[in-house]
C-alpha cells in the first residue's frame, strides 16, 4: 500500500496463475523430471503440497549427476484437528501406499504425508479427498488450518468452539475450483477465473493463521497467531454459555537470523466481540491485511509487520469500519498451561479421552514402538473420534467406559504408552520436521530431539530436577515451526549441529523468550545451562518454573 517498491516475484506468480491453476496440469504431465516448473511449486502450495527433495541424498545424487530425489509433502486441512476412525484408516493406507510409510501430526493439528513422488501426486490428492478431507489452503498465502483447543473435558462448549474453527475455515476458503479441476478431474468452466470475494486475484501478501482457544488451556499458543480468539465462557443459571471472544491480533514467530527487522511477536488483545460478529471481524482482519500488508518484501509481509507500519489504533479502526462492529473492552481470562493433559480424562458427558504422547508427531513403525500399526488397530475398533493436538500429540477421544480396556491393551501392545513412562520434560517437548525434508532447515530438529533430551535430562537429574517440567522446543531454523520462541528453553538451528539458545518463555504461551547465546554445539549448550540449573535447583520457590525463575533471579535481560 502506497509503497513504490517492486512487488515480490510470488505476487507475479499469483497474479498470472488464473485462480491458482498456473501450469500445474502440464507440470504434472512432464514425465522426464520428478519436479514441477518453478512457478508451479509456488502455486502448488495453495493446494496443500510442497515440492521437496531428500537432503540426506542431495550430495550423493549431485556427484552421480542425477537430479535431486524430489518428492512432495502433502498437508491436510483439518480444522480443530478432528478426524474419524474411517478417515484415520484411509490416511494410514495412503501413507503406506503413496508416502514414506509415516504419518506426521503437525503443530497446527494437521496431518502431513512425506515422500509422495510426482507421478502419484494426483492419485494421492484424490485419495485424500475421497476420505472427505482436503488439502485446500493448507499452505500458501491464504488462511491456513484453523486450530482450536482440544479441550473435550472442561467445557461443555467445546463443540461450539470447534464449530467456530470449522466455520472460519470454510468462510476463508478460496473460491477457485482449481483444486477440483487439477486433482479431482472436475470439468473446467470456460472463461475468466472465479472471483475471490475475500482474497482478490492475488490472495494475501503472506500466510495467515487463526486459533480459537478455550481458557484455562492455551494448548493452541493463541498469541502466536495473526488472529486469536479467546473464548469467554459465562456461568449462567442454565449452565455455561459462550458469551463471545476476546480478539488478539498480530502474533507470529518467523524471523531471519541477523535481520533485526524480522522478529517473533505476541498477538495483542484488542477487544471483545459477540459470537455473531466472529465472521465479520475475522473477514475484516483478513481484508485489512490483504490491502495494507507488504507485497514487496515477503520477510515483512505478515500481519505483525502491517501492525507496526499502520499502528495498532489505525488497524483496529479499519477493522471496526470494515466489519461494522465496535469492539467492546476485553473480558478477563486466565491460562494455566499450553501443554497437553496426558493419559485418560473423563469428559463432562461420562465419555473418556486418552491423550497419547507422539514424539514430534511422527507416527511410524519402529523397533521401539509400532505406532502406525497400533493406531490402525485402534482405529479399527474405535467408536469415537481422533483429535490431533497443537502439541503434535493425539487424543483417542469419546471412548465409552466399556471400550477403555480394549484400547488400553492395544496401546500397551504397540508401545503407544510412552505417556506413562516419559519424564515431564520430554512429554511436553516439541521439534519441527527439519531435515531431511525441509528445504529451509539449517540444523536437525525432529531427529535430534531424543538425544538432546537424553543429555539435558541427565543434567536435570544431576541437579535433582528430574521431575520438574521444563518446556523445551527445537526448530531447525528461525522460522519457528515448533513455536520455539515461547519455550522456556529453545534451540533454534543456525548451522549443522549448532543452535542459538533462547531462554525464558513460560508454560502458558504468554511470554517470548530471549536470545541467550548464539551458535552453540550441544556441549556448549549444556555448559551454558548447567550453572542456571544449579541456581534454579538451589533457589527455586515451590512449583516455580525454570523460565519464571530466570526472570525473577535477573539472569535474563531484554
Ligand atoms: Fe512452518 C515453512 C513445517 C507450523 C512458521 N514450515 C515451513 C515449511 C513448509 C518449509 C518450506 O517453506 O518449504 C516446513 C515443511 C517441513 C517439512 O518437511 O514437513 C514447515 N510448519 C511446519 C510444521 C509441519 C512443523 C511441525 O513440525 O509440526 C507445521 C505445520 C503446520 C500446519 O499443519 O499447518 C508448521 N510454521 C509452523 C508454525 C507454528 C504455528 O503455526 O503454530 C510457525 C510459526 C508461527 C508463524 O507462522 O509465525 C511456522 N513455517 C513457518 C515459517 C515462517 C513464517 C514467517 O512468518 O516468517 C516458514 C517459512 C516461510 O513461510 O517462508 C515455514
Ligand atoms: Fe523447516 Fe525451519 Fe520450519 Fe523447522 S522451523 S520445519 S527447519 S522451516
Amino acid at each position: 500500500m502506497g509503497d513504490s517498491a517492486p512487488l515480490s516475484p510470488v505476487e507475479h506468480i499469483k497474479a498470472a496463475s488464473r485462480g491458482l491453476r498456473g501450469t500445474l496440469a502440464a507440470s504434472l504431465a512432464d514425465a522426464p523430471t520428478g519436479a514441477l516448473a518453478d512457478d508451479d511449486t509456488n502455486v502448488l502450495k495453495f493446494h496443500g503440497s510442497y515440492q521437496q527433495d531428500d537432503r540426506d541424498l542431495r550430495e550423493e545424487r549431485r556427484l552421480q549427476k542425477l537430479e535431486p530425489a524430489y518428492s512432495f509433502m502433502i498437508r491436510t486441512r483439518l480444522p480443530g484437528g478432528v478426524c474419524t476412525p474411517r478417515q484415520w484408516l484411509a490416511l494410514d493406507a495412503i501413507a503406506r501406499r503413496y508416502g514414506n510409510g509415516t504419518l506426521r501430526l503437525t503443530t497446527r493439528q494437521a496431518f502431513q504425508l512425506h515422500g509422495v513422488v510426482k507421478r502419484e501426486l494426483k492419485a494421492t490428492m484424490a485419495a485424500i479427498n475421497a476420505t472427505l478431507l482436503d488439502t485446500i489452503a493448507a499452505c500458501g498465502d491464504v488462511n491456513r488450518n484453523v486450530i482450536a483447543s482440544v479441550n473435550p473435558v472442561e467445557s461443555r462448549l467445546h463443540a461450539d468452539v470447534y464449530g467456530w474453527a470449522a466455520k472460519i475455515s470454510e468462510h476463508l476458503l478460496p473460491r477457485t475450483r482449481a483444486y477440483h479441476e487439477i486433482w479431482l478431474g472436475e470439468e473446467k468452466i470456460a472463461g475468466t477465473p472465479e472471483l475471490e470475494p475475500i482474497y482478490g486475484a492475488t490472495y494475501l501478501p503472506r500466510k495467515f493463521k487463526v486459533a480459537v482457544v478455550v481458557p484455562p488451556l492455551n494448548d493452541v499458543d493463541v498469541f502466536a497467531h495473526d488472529l486469536g480468539l479467546i473464548a469467554i465462557i459465562e456461568e449462567t443459571a442454565h449452565g455455561p454459555r459462550l458469551a463471545g471472544f476476546n480478539v488478539a491480533v498480530g502474533g507470529g514467530l518467523g524471523a531471519t537470523h541477523g535481520d533485526a527487522t524480522t522478529y517473533p511477536r505476541l498477538a495483542q488483545v484488542i477487544g471483545f466481540i459477540a459470537p455473531d460478529d466472529v465472521l465479520a471481524v475475522t473477514e475484516a482482519v483478513v481484508t485489512t491485511q490483504r490491502d495494507f500488508g507488504d507485497r514487496a518484501n515477503r520477510k515483512r509481509a505478515r500481519l505483525k509487520y502491517t501492525l507496526e507500519t499502520m499502528g495498532l489504533p489505525a488497524f483496529v479502526a479499519e477493522v471496526e469500519r470494515r466489519a461494522q462492529v465496535s469492539l467492546a473492552p476485553a473480558r478477563p481470562w486466565r491460562f494455566t498451561t499450553n501443554g497437553d493433559r496426558f493419559g485418560w480424562t473423563k469428559g463432562f458427558d461420562g465419555r473418556w479421552h486418552l491423550n497419547l504422547r507422539i514424539p514430534s508427531g511422527r507416527i511410524a513403525d519402529r523397533d521401539s514402538a509400532r505406532q502406525l500399526s497400533g493406531l490402525r488397530a485402534i482405529a479399527q475398533v474405535h467408536r469415537g473420534d481422533f483429535r490431533l493436538t497443537p502439541n503434535q500429540n493425539l487424543i483417542i477421544a469419546n471412548v465409552a467406559p466399556e471400550d477403555r480396556a480394549a484400547i488400553d491393551t492395544l496401546v500397551v501392545d504397540h508401545g503407544l504408552d510412552l505417556y506413562t513412562r516419559a519424564s515431564p520434560t520430554s512429554l511436553d517437548a516439541l521439534a519441527c520436521v527439519a531435515l531431511p525434508t525441509c528445504p529451509l532447515a539449517m540444523a536437525e530438529a525432529e531427529r535430534y530431539l531424543p538425544s538432546f533430551l537424553a543429555a539435558f535430562e541427565a543434567r536435570l537429574a544431576h541437579h535433582g530436577l528430574a521431575q520438574v517440567p521444563v518446556l523445551v522446543r527445537i526448530s531447525g531454523c528461525p522460522n519457528g515451526c515448533s513455536r520455539p520462541y515461547l519455550a522456556e528453553i529453545a534451540l533454534v538451528g543456525k548451522a549443522p549441529g549448532r543452535y542459538n539458545l533462547h531462554l525464558g518463555g513460560n508454560a502458558t504461551g504468554e511470554r517470548l523468550n530471549v536470545l541467550y547465546r548464539e551458535n552453540l554445539a550441544e556441549a556448549a549448550i549444556l555448559e551454558a545451562l548447567d550453572p542456571l540449573l544449579w541456581q534454579f535447583a538451589n533457589e527455586r520457590r515451590p512449583d516455580e518454573r525454570f523460565g519464571d525463575f530466570l526472570w525473577r533471579a535477573k539472569l535474563l535481560s531484554v
